[in-house]
């Protein structure tokens, strides 16, 4: 038949391994069946890739999606039994990564792709990368003239050898209160906020049992926005949306859904503080070579001064989260369209990338 394959992997080594499954369900959910033939393929929290055999006919939980690996089985047979499977076929099929943090989210996977010719959705090797780190996303969102709290970033060698001079700096450049975060890891955990030097000295430390390079940032107070980015050289932004944390506002007119609070959009904002944040966060987009799709965070102060906090190239993305309520309230897409962009986006990424090959073979015989 004349679907679009597309595999879903899902699970994956991290501290998010939830978060995917309900994610995987979502896109197993919202995928139109008349155009994709999704074969799902888990991946255990030891690295193992597994095959779903066959789709259960009604999904109705998580669990649906898990399956045991057998304890034989090693991350490389399963993964070459899984490449046997899937490159012997005959229709090409598209991969979509919902995996979090390392070997999903930061280019690793996509480089194992890219060898493969295969096409995927979402960033590439070099935003995946970049993003991931959160000293390399500031040094390079930094030259694209894009303001973010300051910040400095200590490599543990450093710390090690002299941490009174790095203490020192950080009182001079930062002060208290700052956040001590492990430069990567996707999750907030080893992140913490301190208020003076003996706290910060605690959770330099601790950070460093997750990373071996940490960034300290000033704190910025304000309100978080966050801005959904799609497409691939001419990207779009979407409309701004926030979650309301203020206790007056929440008890009036900020909505939960399932005791989560779900955000406002568009977001309290003027029109030109709103269009610089949709500005920048295109501008991100492209500093950082983004592809398919980027979710960018900003802070913004009570004088209105905007600083872009993070970004995200594989935001939350179950029917309820905010990048799809983003686009749906911008331009109307729903879910199952926003996955089908998503698609076509990848395919045309990938279309361009092979002719770029084909030439340079050409060439070079
Ligand atoms: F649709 C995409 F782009 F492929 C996509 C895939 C996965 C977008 C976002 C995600 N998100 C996740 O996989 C995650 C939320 C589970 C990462 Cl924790």
């Amino acid at each position: 038949n004349g679907r679009q394959k597309v595999i879903l992997l899902y699970g994956g080594q991290s501290v998010e391994h939830d978060v995917s499954l309900q994610t995987a369900l979502a896109v197993l959910r919202g995928l139109n069946k008349e155009k994709y033939q999704v074969c799902p393929v888990y991946i255990t929290k030891t690295g193992i890739w597994k095959p779903l055999k066959k789709l259960p006919q009604k999904l109705e939980n998580v669990q649906q999606l898990q399956i045991e690996a057998d304890s034989a089985d090693t991350i490389s047979q399963s993964i070459a039994r899984f490449l046997d499977q899937c490159l012997q076929s005959v229709d090409k099929p598209i991969i979509f990564p919902a995996l979090h943090g390392t070997n999903g989210e930061d280019g690793t996977l996509q480089g194992l792709l890219d060898l493969l010719q295969l096409p995927y959705i979402g960033n590439g090797v070099l935003s995946s990368a970049l993003s991931i780190d959160k000293a390399m996303t500031k040094e390079v969102l930094a030259r694209a003239y894009i303001p973010q709290a300051e910040h400095i970033t200590i490599h543990q060698a450093a710390w090690l050898k002299n941490a009174d001079a790095m203490l020192q700096e950080l009182e001079q450049t930062i002060g208290f209160p700052c956040y001590v975060k492990p430069a990567k890891l996707g999750s907030s955990v080893g992140i913490r906020r301190c208020a003076g030097l003996p706290e910060t000295v605690e959770a330099i430390k601790n950070a460093f049992f997750y990373d071996r390079k940490l960034v300290i940032e000033k704190e910025v107070v304000g309100r978080e926005m966050q801005v959904a980015v799609l497409g691939n050289d001419a990207p779009s932004a979407s409309l701004v949306g926030e979650y309301i944390k203020e206790r007056a506002f929440m008890d009036y007119e900020a909505k939960y859904l399932d005791g989560k609070l779900i955000p406002v959009i568009p977001a309290r904002l003027n029109k030109e503080t709103e269009q610089l944040m949709r500005e920048m966060a295109v501008r991100a987009f492209k500093a950082l070579h983004a592809a398919g799709l980027m979710r960018v965070d900003f802070f913004v102060t009570e004088k209105n001064d905007v600083y872009l906090n993070e970004v995200n190239t594989l935001p939350g993305f179950t029917a309820h989260s905010l990048f799809p309520a983003l686009w749906e309230k911008t331009d109307g897409t729903t879910y199952p369209e926003l996955l089908e962009r998503l698609i076509g986006l990848a395919l045309e990424r990938h279309e361009q990338q092979q002719k770029i090959q084909y030439t340079r073979c050409t060439y070079d015989s």
